[in-house]
């Protein structure tokens, strides 16, 4: 996913206070990525781990200050009229629960990090997120050695080609050498020509994102917010937990695959059953068009000069749609980012989205992975090759914002709560449904108001979704160390 800030709004907003140089490139900005490999791993010598960590490793990964530099160069190079990719080989570091654990006891397993979920690992966490699961609670969809492998550690390798990222993963294996063992390895891709920029469902991604004080000048209706919620020492909360987390941040990562020919013919006939147009219903769903355009800025058709402008992508809060005449208050971006459903700010300036939505906000930083669909599946309608999203994202509770935004707003048929219809009848909203998940078998979603009732009409329509369109098929929750705490306390 593309980050919202550009070389524009750097130039003219990079404050010192926040310490570009420790914070791992990916977290605020992102890593520049039209391929990224996902390097998994096991320690197996930690004494020669953190020897390698320290003398060769720690200095190769990409600081933020790196990414923002970089994203000069890219403006200048797109400027100059050139369509090759530069080589931008990105190099980031995290480790999970265990992997901190291993290089430093004293954490007792990572769990004096502070936060629950990473402590308990993603596994641990999967039955709470509605993830397919047996009776043990083990999920059921994973690859093997998600399940099988103890993972202590991830390079998210990035650059602009594919041999590019693999050369340079090669490069730290060779460094590492037998310090670790691959548990995983995984190539991600933007998507070929004008699919470039969009996930596998055909939808631009990485459209709407937090901005961050301090960093970024906003673009119009783009919130922005405290860098504490993504990077450890700064505001709302500047005590790190423990003080080398300073300038670190949890990721999340989850393998998302997506039934891609599945999810194009249950838009077909589920639109037939509602008497509506199938992109129409897609747009429904996801909040936008493919183009990136909000449907709450233009309802009815797609507008894709505004999809992918940022001075106008974002320019809306549902304020004036308290009725879903626009947008579905299920759409998945309004369940994800619910913006104004609060309310409006009171006479003293209390503003509910300060406080209730804010502080869930995440930072997304995914790409797709998998080939394009081919002919014999479109034709088929059934998906053969596993493809979808490796989904990434950065907060400094995963709580509060991820399993938050998943389990509390997308597989909550309640949320958003106390809405009612054009006609006072009450709003029962549904799951959210691209990522909702029912963890009640057979598993089925309903959504309300597909069909629109713009600009007018009292039509009452439900979605009813039979079968799960994304599938978990492996996640990890990381901690990604400033620099220093690199170099000194996870590698001495
Ligand atoms: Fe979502 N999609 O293609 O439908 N997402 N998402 N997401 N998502 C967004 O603003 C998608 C997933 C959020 O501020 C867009 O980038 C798919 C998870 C949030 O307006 C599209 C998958 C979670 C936003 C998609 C997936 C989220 C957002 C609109 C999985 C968190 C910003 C373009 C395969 C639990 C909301 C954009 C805002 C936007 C899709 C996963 C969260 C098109 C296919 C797991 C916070």
């Amino acid at each position: 996913m593309t980050n919202a800030l550009t070389p524009q709004n750097l130039t003219a907003n990079t404050v010192p206070n926040i310490d570009l140089d420790q914070i791992q490139g990916d977290v605020l900005i992102g890593l520049q990525k039209l391929a990224e490999q996902f390097l998994f791993f096991q320690i197996k010598d930690v004494a020669g781990f953190k020897t390698m960590l320290r003398k060769q490793i720690a200095h190769r990964i990409t600081t933020t200050r790196t990414v923002q530099e970089r994203e000069f160069h890219l403006r200048d190079h797109k400027d100059q009229g050139n369509t090759t990719p530069l080589p931008n080989i990105g190099v980031n570091l995290a480790f999970t629960a265990g992997g901190i654990g291993k290089l430093m006891p004293a954490t007792n397993n990572g769990t004096t990090l502070g936060d629950a979920s990473f402590a308990a690992g993603a596994k641990g966490q999967a039955k709470s997120l509605g993830d397919p699961v047996d009776a043990a609670g083990n999920p059921t969809t994973w690859v093997p050695q998600f399940l099988n492998a103890a993972i202590d550690g991830v390079f998210l390798i990035t650059g602009g080609t594919d041999a590019g990222v693999n050369t340079e993963a090669n490069k730290l294996l060779g460094i590492l050498g037998t310090t670790v063992a691959v548990s995983f390895q995984e190539n991600g891709d933007v998507r070929p020509g004008l699919e470039k920029g969009h996930e596998h469902f055909g939808w631009l991604d990485g459209v709407s994102q937090p901005g961050i004080k301090g960093l970024t000048m906003p673009f119009p209706g783009q919130r922005l917010l405290d860098p504490g919620l993504f990077a450890f020492g700064y505001g709302p909360t500047a005590n790190p937990p423990l003080p080398w987390m300073k300038n670190g941040s949890f990721m999340v990562f989850r393998r998302l695959k997506q039934l891609v020919p599945e999810f194009d013919d249950y838009l077909e006939s589920q639109a037939q059953t509602l008497g509506m147009d199938s992109v129409l219903l897609g747009a429904r769903l996801v909040g936008r068009w493919k183009s990136g355009a909000p449907i709450e800025l233009t309802p009815s058709q797609d507008d894709s000069t505004m999809g992918p402008d940022p001075q106008r992508n974002n320019n809306f809060d549902f304020s004036d749609d308290q009725g879903e005449r626009r947008c579905p208050f299920g759409a998945h971006i309004r369940k994800t980012n619910p913006r104004a459903d609060f309310g409006l700010p009171n006479n003293a300036g209390l503003d509910p989205q300060t406080t209730a939505v804010d502080p869930h906000r995440i930072m997304r930083a995914g790409i797709p992975f998998g080939p394009e669909v081919s002919v014999a599946e479109a034709a088929n309608g059934t998906t053969a090759t596993d493809r979808g999203l490796m989904f990434v994202c950065y907060q400094t509770s995963i709580p509060n914002q991820f399993e938050f935004v998943q389990i509390k707003w997308a597989n909550n048929p309640g949320f958003i709560f106390g809405k009612r219809h054009p006609d006072g009848s009450p709003v029962v909203t549904g799951f959210d449904p691209i990522i909702g998940q029912n963890a009640t078998p057979p598993r089925v979603r309903t959504t309300d108001e597909p069909v629109p009732n713009y600009p007018i009409g009292n039509v009452r329509s439900t979605l009813n979704e039979p079968n799960d369109f994304i599938v978990p098929t492996a996640a990890g929750y990381f901690f990604v160390p400033s620099i220093e705490a690199l170099t000194n306390e996870l590698s001495t």
